[in-house]
């Protein structure tokens, strides 16, 4: 059973330990994470399929595919990591949950490609109100898909405060003024418009700037999948979202610019990227 350990005197004042069990989905010793397919860390979050930082790369000598381990989890303000990984067996590794829908033409699912348009799906807002995705023409977004309850410094909060640290630098350039954010909840079950306004006060948000949608499940799913998001939900558990990252800048006239994969994007190659966008418009 998963534990929650109480912090040791030696640890940091905002780090939290967990107990993590499960099984290695799969490693790349050069690149530092180990993706594993894990139980509920009661407290914490439920069972999922994620990438974890690992710290010391010694730590995934030995270590293959299929593995089952238990680790400690180590969760700080911005960050997360796994530490303390001890192999205690095997299994078959199951079959992969399944990526977004591969591409065919015309199936409507296609990934979007640079310039091309992203389909004007209707959504809800943090006020309730519908909004249309075409009623943002005109501006050039920047767009993430989350959910509010996502237990991960490194993956939703992680995209919330690096859109919390752009809308400074927004405002401030006259020549980005106009840009917009948009986060996507493709949770809309929980992230109801009260939590999702509730979540974005939190956050500091200005609402002329940064708006937050959902709607309905199967069409955010399908609207996200258009950018390489992928969601998994457990069947049994509504909470057990396993999810990747994506976040996209669209133009003025709705088309796709750039999309970033996972994490590791900042909001100075944002800015970069939008200021470069600005100048060959
Ligand atoms: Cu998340």
């Amino acid at each position: 059973m998963s534990a929650l350990f109480v912090l040791p005197a030696c640890g940091r004042s905002d780090e939290r330990r967990f107990t993590l069990t499960g099984q290695v989905e799969s490693l790349d010793p050069p690149v530092k994470n180990l993706v594993v397919k894990h139980d509920e860390i009661k407290g914490f979050m439920p069972a999922m399929t994620m990438p974890y930082e690992v710290r010391e790369p010694k730590a995934l000598d030995g270590l293959a595919p299929g593995d089952l381990i238990t680790a400690t989890l180590i969760v700080e303000t911005n960050g997360a990591y796994l530490t303390d990984i001890k192999k205690t067996g095997s299994a078959p590794l199951e079959k992969k949950p399944a990526e977004p829908p591969a591409p065919t033409a015309s199936s409507g699912f296609e990934l979007l490609k640079p310039g091309e348009a992203v389909p004007d799906n209707v959504f809800v807002d943090q006020d309730g109100k519908k909004r249309a995705f075409s009623s943002f023409k005109g501006s050039t977004l920047v767009m993430t898909f989350i959910y509010t309850k996502c237990p991960l410094p490194t993956f939703c909060p992680l995209m919330d405060r690096h859109f919390a640290a752009l809308q400074k630098p927004l405002k401030a350039d006259p020549a980005l003024a106009g840009v917009r954010l948009v986060s996507v909840s493709f949770d809309p079950a929980t992230d109801t418009p009260a939590v999702m306004k509730a979540h974005a006060k939190k956050l500091e948000a200005d609402f002329t700037r940064w708006t937050f949608l959902t709607g309905d499940r199967d069409e955010v799913d399908r609207f996200a999948a258009r950018f390489g998001v992928s969601v998994g939900r457990a069947l049994n558990d509504a909470r057990d979202i396993t999810h990747n990252l994506r976040t996209a800048i669209i133009d003025a006239d709705g088309k796709v610019v750039k999309v970033y994969t996972g994490n590791e994007w900042t909001p100075e190659q944002v800015l970069t990227d939008l200021k470069q966008l600005r100048s060959a418009s």
